[in-house]
């Protein structure tokens, strides 16, 4: 494993986000890693259904063409929904970007491996998948450039982190789901 720390990582990915960076994490870790970045109405964190991240935020990227959207997203969570990165490739919505946190664990539960430690390269399956952009990050000098990507280039985008395995300390974000969704849609399109 190379030494990327996933906080780091996320904090870059979410610096000077302003108003028009719509952010959905996985369930887990990205999700603590996001509020330990900073909480904000434009993040709708899942609090579970593994697998359904990229979907979710493949649907608002599509609603919501004039915004940047980056879906943060575990190994585990993007191993069980790859049919999703297909999807995404065909849709092709310019504002999109997924960014990878690839640990090569379900660290959530207990550290258990991953395909992407046994040989399973995400990035390649988004290639694969028909993803215009899709790079593989492993050291320092590069994740200036990921980053970027996820920020600003021209969508889909995907782009794997490989960051170590330490789990962070938890930040837990709010967990009553109505009040995020409504509190996310307030700050999407305004009060109804
Ligand atoms: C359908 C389903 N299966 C299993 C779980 C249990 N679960 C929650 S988080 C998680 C691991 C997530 O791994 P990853 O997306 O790589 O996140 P990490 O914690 O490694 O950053 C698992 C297995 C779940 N919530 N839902
Ligand atoms: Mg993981």
């Amino acid at each position: 494993m190379t030494a990327l720390n996933r906080r780091e990582i996320v904090a870059k990915l979410l610096a000077d986000r302003g108003n028009d960076l719509l952010v959905v994490p996985s369930l887990g870790q990205a999700c603590y890693d996001c509020m330990a970045a900073g909480d904000s109405p434009q993040t709708f964190y899942m609090w579970g259904a593994m697998g359904g991240a990229v979907p979710v935020a493949l649907g608002l990227a599509i609603a919501q063409p004039d915004k940047r959207v980056i879906c943060i997203a575990g190994d585990g969570e993007l191993l069980m929904g790859l049919g999703a990165l297909a999807a995404t490739a065909a849709e092709a919505p310019a504002n999109f970007a997924i960014a990878c946190l690839d640990n090569e664990r379900y660290g959530e539960t207990g550290q258990q491996h991953t395909a992407t430690g046994r040989g399973a390269n995400l990035t390649a399956i988004a290639a694969g998948a028909g993803f215009g952009t899709a790079m593989m990050v492993t050291t320092e000098d590069e994740v200036a450039a990921g980053v970027k990507a996820c920020r600003e280039t021209p969508g889909p985008v995907f782009v794997t982190f490989k960051v170590d395995d330490a789990p962070e300390e938890a930040a837990i974000p709010p967990k009553d789901g109505a009040y995020l969704k409504s509190r996310f849609r307030e700050a999407v399109v305004g009060k109804i």
